[in-house]
């Protein structure tokens, strides 16, 4: 269901794209048929390359044919893109084979990628000639605008992590909040909601946070409810997937938006997007008012496949109900059914309280995870001293754990509301600080220590290494732990 005023709203907020050319030499050594070399840009970039080649030798008699692969880490260059066999498309996989007829010359890419490295390989030339790759160039592009951001005289290792951080916030700053320039390169709910937290600490680019909420509102299914993740070409138009949490997180988001830039006008537009979600939701549950996951659908909370997401779910639920409250009593409509409906759900949500483990139980199976004590703590279904215990027990317990920066982002910010910022800090600069260790310049899309070359698609080479929902770090430090609070 298309509404023409909303999506006129968010054009209307479309950003401006910053770009700015940068370039790296080649090399001096010219290259034949099988040579090939790795390019350095010394940092993350999203835009438009292009590679200048000379030649050595006769006129060129014959075509130059090479592949270029552009890389976001240096680690995606090693993966074997033939043997990708995974479920996601290897189409994402940035690599691609090039003619050019007319040399020396420049050969510009038309496609956008996201890259630091650039490793060329010469397919063929001819016997009479060979090629010099003489400099390489990009016109790189972001809707983050350098000069807005909020300086924060950060120092060693703080420093290093929020410029991480932010890199990965402004790569991801297009034309929407995209979850990753190399991979999808498109809005998702989920990862909105938590670039749109860093980006108050930072770039403060309300006008794109609120282009992303009206697209959401501008295109939905038939019956009203959100969609997941939205495409802008050629037509702005959403996906037919849902996820439960990933609908109701559009909640938050407006609150959040709403808290920071006091947009009333937008408030009361997009209140009854809220409710509608909340209509459509509500039908969820089973009669003991727990979230029944036949009708929940799919509900994310963390690439898992191991996870059951009923307790979690139910938590989010009541999470997200809490902030329609807020809207609404700003907006000073009734918000009695609410209360009680957060009510009956938080009473259920207490009997997946297992008082001997002194943890949260999800589903059938009574499973322990990390993320349904986080998300029961996050709800507010704990006080501070039962939070605390919950997540501890999880842990001593060999709880499933959490594999995504999505993930962690949440499990930090139940340690922080548990009255643990130390603790917060410190596994921050562990989960994070894991892959700074590992020579990024952005953050990744998932990130398991324990097992660092895992994937649930399939395959690393496909993973996005510029990942929005990863970028959390930047609001965690600037929010909770700015160096004066730190003296
Ligand atoms: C992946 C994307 C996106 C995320 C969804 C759930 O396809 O990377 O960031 O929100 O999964």
């Amino acid at each position: 269901m298309q509404n023409t005023e909303f999506l006129k709203k968010a054009e209307d907020s479309k950003p401006i794209l910053y770009t700015e050319t940068v370039c790296i030499p080649g090399r001096t050594e010219p290259m034949k048929d099988g040579d090939e070399a790795v390019f350095d840009f010394g940092n993350h970039y999203v835009g438009y390359p292009e590679i200048t080649f000379e030649t050595v030798g006769h006129h060129p008699d014959a075509p130059l044919y090479f592949e270029v692969q552009f890389a976001e880490i240096a680690e995606e260059l090693d993966q074997d893109t033939d043997s990708y066999n995974g479920w996601i498309s290897r189409s994402w996989i940035q690599k691609e084979a090039v003619h050019m007829d007319v040399l020396p010359g420049t050969y510009r890419f038309e496609r956008r990628y996201a890259f630091r490295y650039v490793r060329i390989r010469i397919l063929s030339v001819s016997g009479n000639y060979s090629v010099v790759v003489k400099e390489l160039k990009a016109d790189t592009v972001t809707s983050a605008d350098d000069a807005a951001l909020v300086k924060v005289p950060f120092t060693g290792k703080d420093k290093r992590l929020d410029e991480v951080s932010v890199r990965t916030l402004r790569s991801c700053m297009q034309d929407v909040f995209e979850d990753g320039p190399k991979r999808d390169r498109r809005l998702w709910l989920g990862d909105l909601r938590l670039e749109a937290l860093a980006d108050y600490e930072t770039y403060r680019n309300y006008g794109l946070v609120k282009r992303c909420l009206y697209l959401f509102a501008g295109s939905t299914l038939a019956d009203g409810r959100l969609a997941n993740n939205m495409f802008m070409a050629p037509e702005v138009e959403c996906d037919d997937q849902t996820m439960f949490d990933y609908t109701l997180f559009f909640i938050n988001t407006l609150w959040d938006y709403w808290s920071h830039s006091r947009d009333t006008a937008t408030l009361r537009d997009l209140e009854p997007v809220c409710m509608r979600q909340y209509e459509l939701l509500k039908e969820c549950f089973d009669e003991d008012d727990l979230l029944d996951m036949n009708k929940a659908g799919n509900v994310f909370i963390d690439w898992n496949f191991q996870l059951d997401k009923q307790a979690s779910g139910q938590a989010v639920y009541i999470y997200a109900l809490k902030d329609l409250v807020k809207i609404r009593s700003e907006l000073g409509k009734d918000t009695d059914e609410l209360i009680r409906e957060i009510e009956r759900k938080t009473e259920a949500a207490k009997s997946l309280y297992d008082a001997e483990k002194g943890v949260f139980i999800s589903g059938p199976g009574k499973q322990i995870s990390l993320a349904s004590q986080v998300w029961m703590v996050l709800a507010g279904v704990t006080n501070q001293e039962t939070g605390q215990a919950v997540m501890e027990n999880a842990l001593q317990q060999n709880a499933v754990g959490m594999n995504s920066p999505y993930a962690y982002h949440h499990y930090i910010q139940a340690l922080i509301e548990t009255g643990q910022k130390d603790k917060a800090y410190r596994e921050m600069h562990v989960y994070w600080g894991g892959m700074i260790e590992r020579g990024t310049d952005t953050f990744w899309e998932l990130y398991n220590p324990a097992d660092p070359s895992s994937s649930p698609y399939g395959g690393i080479v496909v993973h996005s290494f510029c990942h929005a929902w990863s970028c959390t770090p930047a609001y965690f430090l600037r929010k909770y732990f700015r160096p004066q609070e730190n003296q």
